[in-house]
């Protein structure tokens, strides 16, 4: 089934030079970048973003990570590409992350973990319409 999902490489992601390593991988399994932004992202988008997340103990955390340096947003479609893209980086955590995995081969932490990858259609219909309003970018 075609598919369009939200990739998003993080800050960390962004400042270790893995733009390039990680955009190469969801091209090297067939998945199609259809639109990618370099941004930095408002504190509120950041929380939008993360809303489900809300109320947690690393909420606040989470949003400085994620609004500490540009990170890059891409649209990737293909078939099955939400479920795709989730198994290419890998589970959450970095360290229990298995090699082979985005997530996997180039983290050792929960919370500095790469990238973010949708985890529903209807999250990323979401995801996207947040990371990628022009209200959510800051302007350097
Ligand atoms: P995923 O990104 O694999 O969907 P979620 O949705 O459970 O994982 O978590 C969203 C983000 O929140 C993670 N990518 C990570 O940056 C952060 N996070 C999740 N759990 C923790 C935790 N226990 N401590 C710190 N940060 C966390």
């Amino acid at each position: 089934m075609e598919q369009k999902t939200l990739l998003i490489i993080k800050p960390d992601g962004v400042r270790r030079g893995l733009v390039g390593e990680v955009l190469r991988r969801i091209e090297a399994k067939g998945l199609r970048i259809v639109k990618l932004k370099m941004l930095r992202l408002r504190r509120e988008c950041a929380e939008r973003l993360y809303d489900i997340h809300k109320g947690k103990e690393f909420f606040e955390d989470l949003v400085s990570f994620m609004t500490s340096g540009p990170i890059v947003a891409a649209i990737v479609e293909g078939d099955n590409a939400v479920n795709v893209v989730r198994t290419l980086i890998g589970p959450t955590d970095g360290r229990k992350a298995p090699p082979g995995t985005i997530r996997g081969d180039y983290a050792l932490s929960i919370k500095e973990n790469i990238v973010h990858a949708a985890d529903s259609a209807e999250r990323a219909e979401y995801e996207i319409s947040v990371v990628f309003s022009v209200d959510c970018s800051i302007e350097d």
